[in-house]
């Protein structure tokens, strides 16, 4: 008889998560654990599991089989723990210090153990605070230009990439962000949540054409464009960070797409909380935004002279071509992430957590005007110093 991964999956709770540890022997004999689940996200459980004399701890991580957000109405393959811990292992490749490490993972209780990181805060908790972290945009930029360009055809051979791309087919979790992204926000659609005082601007935004043709190209590319292996969830809750250090975390939408959606994804949570701050605080966001980009193009393209691999790597303009459309893709990806975190599914603290009611319904709708124009105008937009002006532009109708 076939073992089915149902049989053998089973719930871990505090008690059988410290259980699992020790016959594992993650800890030596003897040691007394302590067990918190500490899961905020929308998917899976979080056991953070501490040696009570050394403070020392791990994290075991599970995939429920369904959508914690929403419940067992909404079933989800258990695989995405696998794509998850396999996604930090490739990144740990080109990325050793930016990413968490791993200890052990299990396909069929879809579980991974990874490196405790409770000393550092994630980036959203920490912005929303009035943090900077000043080495963010360094980090995340050459993240992206390693992660991305090592597991493209510039840097893999066609073979080696095809494997990957193969290893990364994740169609659980890119269904999510198909629907949450780039389809429901745009249409009258259940699952999008606001408060009432947005229909006008929701209603507009389902009313416009224009609009949703060049949403519906965004979303073709995402798609269809198989470029790189993407992280697949690049928001400011997928980051943990600190004055000195900073850590990607979550990879469990994983999967070949785009080279601009990671960009754009982080761009756009970085701007939604430039809008929940006053215009005086809103600085250190617009610095991260323009480094991260200059220190992804020039990495990108320091490997591309290094290490690509394509025949026509030494064709004049093609580099530039290939950075062209992941900034021009990153700001369109942008747009549509700033309208699906005010109005779709998934919202964000940044916009949510906004004390004043009449602060958080402004400052949504401005986050709504500015995806807006990023979609519009993404092939105008040539460099992220105007993103300043387009924040200004759309404050007020
Ligand atoms: C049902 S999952 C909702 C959102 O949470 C994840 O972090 C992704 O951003 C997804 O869109
Ligand atoms: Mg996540």
């Amino acid at each position: 008889m076939a073992i089915s991964h149902q049989s053998i999956y089973e719930r871990l709770t505090e008690s059988t998560a410290v259980a699992l540890a020790t016959r594992l022997r993650l800890f030596e004999e003897g040691t007394v654990l302590q067990c918190k689940e500490i899961g905020d996200g929308n998917l899976n459980l979080v056991f953070h599991i501490i040696d009570i004399n050394s403070e020392k701890g791990i994290i075991m991580k599970q995939a429920l089989p369904y959508a914690k957000v929403v419940g067992e109405s909404w079933p989800l393959s258990l695989k995405r723990a696998t794509i998850e811990a396999n996604a930090l292992l490739t990144a740990v490749d080109y990325v050793p210090t930016l990413v968490p490490k791993v200890y052990y993972t299990d396909e069929l209780l879809a579980f991974t153990v990874m490196e405790d990181l409770s000393r550092l805060q994630i980036a959203r908790t920490g912005l929303i605070e009035g943090k900077n972290f000043p080495l963010l945009s360094e980090h995340i930029g050459t993240y992206l230009a390693k992660t991305l360009f090592y597991s493209s055809d510039f840097g893999l051979e066609p073979l080696k990439k095809k494997v990957l791309v193969q290893k990364f087919i994740n169609p659980d979790l890119c269904k999510i962000t198909e629907d949450l992204v780039f389809t429901d926000p745009f249409f009258d659609i259940d699952t999008n949540s606001f408060e009432e005082e947005l229909r006008h601007d929701v209603e507009q935004i389902w009313a416009d054409q224009p609009l949703k043709l060049e949403v519906a190209k965004l979303k073709q590319k995402f798609l269809t464009k198989a470029d790189a292996l993407l992280h697949g969830d690049l928001h400011t809750g997928s980051i943990f960070a600190s004055e000195t250090e900073t850590k990607v975390i979550d990879p469990e939408f994983a999967f070949y797409g785009p080279l601009g959606f990671d960009l754009g994804q982080f761009i756009a949570n970085l701007l939604v909380n430039a809008i929940s701050r006053n215009s005086e605080n809103r600085e250190p966001l617009y610095h991260h935004i323009e480094k991260t980009w200059d220190v992804f193009s020039a990495t990108f393209s320091q490997a591309w002279k290094k290490d690509a691999v394509e025949q026509y790597r030494d064709t004049e303009g093609y580099l530039d071509y290939v950075l062209e459309q992941a900034f021009e893709d990153a700001i369109g990806f942008a747009g549509c992430e700033l309208i699906r975190r005010t109005i779709g599914l998934a919202h964000v603290a940044d916009l949510d957590g906004m004390d004043s009611f009449e602060e958080r319904i402004s400052a949504k709708q401005h986050a709504l005007r500015l995806g807006k124009a990023l979609i519009r105008d993404r092939k105008s937009i040539k460099v992220l110093g105007v993103l300043q002006n387009y924040v200004n532009n759309t404050a007020k109708e």
